[in-house]
């Protein structure tokens, strides 16, 4: 290993293996990236899930740039920039139905902490303090923070970490091979599913629990698509029983399923929804979580020169983010990727479903701009098989993303259909060679 690569201890990295053979970003453009020996890489996921609008778009480039050296940081706690207010005025004019209130985090985890806790001092705020009890799924990823990890569903991801969160339960996750197995866009099995919360409901009474937190499309844990008539079936269970319900969109916002939010894709409006990634294009760290007037409504009482909502970060709303925030979704709109997806999702799906029946392939799962491929696990070797077609496509020319043996495909929204058939083509390839 070089010596120069010794100190940094790589978040969610295989580090020993990296570190014998790096691969260093240098520089991006479009739809690429190129290494640091000059080779051109095609970006099939986004940088991760974020970079929605390709690499070094101009406008957003320039509004950085100038932002630095116009106004670099202005405090958020009892003081605010113009940009601040214009960005969530622009983010509530494309939310959902009623999702009008815009909070300011710095990451997907911040947005999921800052979420789960508006929704505990809602109902207390409302006179029921009972409700502090909080409901993830099996499989969800909500970020790596103490609350997104607890009311999160990858096991990896929680059990190296104590005791967590008290109060919190899941319920069923949606994934079902044996009926939904090479479903192209939504599965037609499984709305029944949301009948769990139901189970839960029943074990610890409603006036303990204070919201349900799911990802409209999982997407970390290897791309589950909601089954018809879930999310809604969830919706109507929350609002029988008084419990909010939070859309985790980090992934799903900003376009990937063909509309800005899944929650307008699937027409179901969460009462909580946390954002990130997407939202400034990848450029700059942010996140947001967006709230119904009325939630919001609930904390403004008491003494005007008291703050209501005791919660915010030292980079809430920093200008740098902002600045990028504006022109990111100037560029969404410039080029019209926030409904693009859906143009483009029926070439793509073909495409990925035309990988079934290759060796170890046992499952294909799609909707607006992102695919899954799911593997065989190597006997023994859980996660080999598709970390060894990572690495393969890597060495093709084709960034993925992988998570246990499902390889993830999410591109930036600006993909040419020539690109799709490059992704799908050096998949195939590595599929072949992993055989
Ligand atoms: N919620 C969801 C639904 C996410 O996908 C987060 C929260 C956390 O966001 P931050 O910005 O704190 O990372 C995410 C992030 C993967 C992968 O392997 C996905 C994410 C992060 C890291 C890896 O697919 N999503
Ligand atoms: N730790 C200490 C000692 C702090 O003073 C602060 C913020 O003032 C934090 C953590 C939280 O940092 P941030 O606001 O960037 O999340």
């Amino acid at each position: 290993m070089k010596p120069e690569l010794d100190a940094f201890w790589m978040p969610f990295t295989a580090s020993r293996q990296f570190k014998k053979a790096p691969r260093l970003l240098a520089k991006s453009s479009g739809m690429h990236y190129w290494d640091d020996k000059g080779r051109q890489i095609l970006d099939g996921v986004a940088g991760l899930w974020c970079v929605n609008a390709g690499h070094a778009r101009p406008k957003i480039v320039k509004a950085i740039q100038e932002q630095a050296a116009e106004l670099d940081f202005a405090p958020p706690f009892n003081m605010a920039h113009p940009k601040a207010f214009e960005l969530a005025d622009k983010l509530a004019k494309i939310a959902p139905p009623g999702m009008t209130k815009v909070f300011f985090t710095n990451s997907g985890s911040e947005s999921v902490e800052t979420a789960l806790k508006m929704a505990i001092a809602y109902h207390r705020a409302r006179g029921e303090g009972t409700r502090t009890r909080l409901i993830g799924r099996e499989r969800g990823y909500h970020g790596v923070n103490f609350g997104g990890i607890s009311v999160g569903g990858m096991v990896g991801n929680r059990k190296m970490f104590g005791s967590l969160l008290t109060g919190v339960d899941h319920i069923r996750h949606t994934h079902d091979l044996g009926r939904n197995a090479f479903t192209v866009g939504q599965p037609e099995h499984g709305a029944e599913l949301a009948d769990d919360l139901e189970r839960l409901v029943a074990l610890h009474d409603a006036s303990t629990i204070a919201a349900v937190i799911v990802e409209p499309i999982a997407g970390s844990t290897g791309v589950l698509i909601p089954p018809k008539g879930y999310l809604q079936r969830l919706r109507e269970i929350c609002d029988k029983h008084g419990i909010l319900l939070i859309f985790d969109e980090v992934i799903t916002g900003f376009g990937r399923t063909g509309s800005p939010f899944a929650a307008t894709t699937f027409g179901v409006t969460p009462d909580l929804m946390t954002l990130a990634k997407g939202i400034t294009n990848g450029c700059v760290p942010m996140g947001a979580v967006l709230a119904k007037q009325g939630i919001h409504d609930v904390f403004m009482t008491g003494p005007e020169h008291l703050v209501e909502f005791p919660h915010g970060y030292t980079y809430s709303s920093h200008p740098l983010a902002c600045a990028a925030g504006l022109a990111t979704l100037e560029t969404y709109a410039d080029d019209g990727l926030l409904t693009r997806a859906s143009e483009l999702q029926g070439y793509f799906g073909e495409a990925v479903h035309a990988l079934k029946g290759l060796p170890n392939v046992i499952d294909i799962r799609n909707f607006g701009l992102v695919g899954a491929v799911e593997l065989t696990p190597r006997a023994g070797e859980p996660g080999k098989r598709a970390f060894d077609i990572f690495l393969d496509c890597w060495d093709k020319g084709v960034m993925l993303r992988v998570t246990g043996d499902t390889v993830a495909i999410s591109p930036p929204l600006i993909i040419e259909r020539a690109q799709i058939d490059q992704i799908v083509d050096t998949l195939r390839g590595a599929i072949q060679r992993a055989a």
